[in-house]
């Protein structure tokens, strides 16, 4: 004897409570994001680097110190990675900073 669980039926115009999953019309797309870069110059000094990822980025200061150490070495490095809209505060947070402390450090984003 064939047994079947309680919840299926042997007919086959019976469609199963699986079969009614709702199917997305469109692919879901989740918003880009953001990677927001400082580059290495000659003329920033280091502590100011150092508050700058503290200040902006909520680094602790030894994730700073190190944040601006690969920079330093080797010539940029990823600082955050953020929504177009918070990527772009950034970027002008940082410029306006430097520039008001008369620094030519320079802060980019580019899309992942
Ligand atoms: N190269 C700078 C110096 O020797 C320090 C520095 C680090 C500058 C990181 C910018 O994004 C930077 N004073």
């Amino acid at each position: 004897m064939i047994t079947r669980p309680f919840h299926m039926s042997d007919d086959p115009d019976d469609i199963g409570e699986s079969d009614l999953a709702v199917k997305p019309r469109s692919k879901s797309k989740r918003p880009p994001l953001y990677k927001v870069m400082i580059l290495n110059d000659d003329y920033t000094p280091m502590e100011f680097v150092v508050h700058v990822l503290e200040r902006f980025f909520g680094m602790s200061s030894a994730q700073a110190f190190e944040i601006m150490l690969t920079v330093h070495k080797k010539g940029l490095a990823v600082v955050g990675v953020f929504s177009h809209e918070i990527a772009e505060t950034k970027v002008t947070q940082v410029m306006d900073f430097a520039r008001r402390h008369e620094h030519p450090l320079q802060c980019t984003m580019e899309k992942e």
